[in-house]
């Protein structure tokens, strides 16, 4: 019996992959089909499937030709499955010419005429609104944003708004867009959704006149400085049915969400302190040293950890309070502790003072530990007293890692939700609430 396997994501399932299918069936008697999991496909950069697992599965059954469809969740799994299952031919599709040779040790490897006209990627794009995307302000963030909004299906970045028009211009040629405008309502009218980048004091009301004008909004840490604020945003995006989410990128990156979801299942015990530390020094002069403009490492660096901490102990702390050293009318430093019933937790912030930016997550069993800087998750450690117990956990990060936060944003659209599990809006709420204490120097201490 001559046994072939073949592997795929097989989206939106359609005729080249049905081709594909018979053709490597007809290769020999018993045809294994590999279907990438959902993990595995976003670990490998396909972030736009549409298509669950469970989902492609039934459809690949569905087509008859597999007698047998496994999961396919890591890289090298393909010599494993050679070996375990006794494969004898392997077979893909003419786009992988080449790339799979190094299976010839195991098997043999036949690469199959791939039907052309027809891919996953333009049946999503067929069927799929593209919205018409605006950054508001055109700094280092704005910059990251550009290329990273293009590895998401369903946007396109096409316009720009600065109040100075020359800056305006000057990224729109400098990063391939054809809008640019000094006028934010001629900006709007150009635009389905809106991404804000501007200036920390400037994001309530560019949030506000977005959302007034019933454009969707990503909007830049941070949110808002204040509670009231963002909650009055919220409840009109609601009521209005519009999608707003605050643009904290580590809550939508894949290990980020891994690591609440394996604390939140318990193993590491109750989590009884959080510290989660950030210092990114800066020089003079820059925006972050500005009292003027909010500047400070509270305000600048405090929605990450705060996230963090959000997520794992929830919003019902019952005290915090705050130690900063302070220059220049900003805090170069800030201590912040946030007491809840059940637990501590910290932050460490610096931009004058430079710290070890890791996360410790420390639970009646264990402990999670992220080293720096871990708000770009790509690596986490969950440790035990019994040492050969540990475990770590390896993701990739890729490019800027605003593209997660993009393709949330992206499908709380199309999918017609206006709340993300990743970051709540209460949660997004409780966030601005402390930052709000802080700046009202609530509970508060400067060290001298
Ligand atoms: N295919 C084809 N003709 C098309 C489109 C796809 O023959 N017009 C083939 C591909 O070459 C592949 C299979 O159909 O053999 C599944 O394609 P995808 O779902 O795009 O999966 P892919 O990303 O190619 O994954 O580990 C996964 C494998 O590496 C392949």
């Amino acid at each position: 019996m001559t046994r072939v396997i073949t592997y795929g994501t097989y989206d939106l399932l359609h005729e080249g992959h049905i081709n594909l299918l018979r053709r490597a069936k007809e290769l020999g008697d018993y045809l294994i089909v590999g279907v990438t999991s959902d993990s595995f496909d976003r670990g490998r950069g396909k972030l736009n499937v549409r298509n669950n697992v469970l989902e492609r599965v039934d459809a690949v059954k569905a087509t008859g030709f597999a007698d047998e469809v496994i999961i396919e969740d890591y890289v090298g799994q393909k010599i494993d499955d050679i070996q375990k299952f006794d494969v004898d031919i392997f077979a893909i599709g003419s786009d992988w010419v080449g790339k799979f040779d190094y299976l010839n040790e195991y098997c043999k490897v036949v690469y199959l005429p791939r039907t052309e006209g027809i891919s996953s990627t333009m049946l999503r794009e067929e069927s799929q609104e593209v919205f018409r995307l605006g950054i508001v302000g055109s700094g280092r963030i704005a910059k990251r944003f550009v290329p990273e909004s293009k590895l998401v299906n369903g946007v396109k970045t096409v316009a720009v708004y600065n109040p100075d028009r020359d800056s305006a211009s000057r990224f729109a040629e400098e990063n391939g867009l054809r809008g640019y405008s000094d006028d934010y309502n001629a900006f709007l009218n150009e635009v389905d959704v809106v991404y804000i980048a501007s200036p920390h004091l400037t994001h309530y009301d560019y949030a506000k006149q977005a959302l007034h004008s019933g454009k969707h909004v990503l909007c830049e840490i941070p949110f808002t400085l204040s509670a009231s604020q963002a909650r009055e945003l919220y409840e009109y995006a609601d009521a209005n049915n519009l999608v707003l989410l605050e643009a904290n990128k580590t809550a939508y990156c894949p290990a980020f969400c891994h690591i609440t979801t394996l604390v939140k299942s318990g193993i590491i015990g109750d989590v009884v302190d959080v510290k989660a530390c950030l210092s990114k020094m800066v020089d003079a002069p820059t925006r972050e040293l500005d009292a003027e403009q909010a500047g400070g490492a509270m305000n600048e660096h405090s929605p990450i950890p705060l996230m963090s901490i959000i997520k794992l102990l929830g919003r019902d702390y019952k005290d915090v309070n705050f130690y900063s050293k302070v220059e220049n009318g900003v805090d170069i430093f800030t201590k912040s502790n946030i007491i809840y019933p059940h637990a501590t937790a910290s932050i460490t912030l610096g931009i004058g003072v430079k710290t070890e930016g890791n996360l410790v997550v420390s639970g009646t069993k264990g402990y999670v530990y992220v080293p720096a800087p871990w708000w770009l998750t790509s690596f986490f450690e969950v440790r035990y007293e019994d040492q050969r117990k540990n475990k770590k956990f390896f993701y990739s990060y890729d490019g800027d890692g605003l593209r997660y936060e993009i393709q949330e944003f992206i499908s709380m659209i199309l999918d017609k939700r206006k709340s993300s599990y990743k970051l709540r809006r209460r949660e997004s709420i409780a966030i601005a609430e402390i930052i709000e204490k802080f700046n009202k120097k609530e509970n508060y201490i400067e060290l001298r």
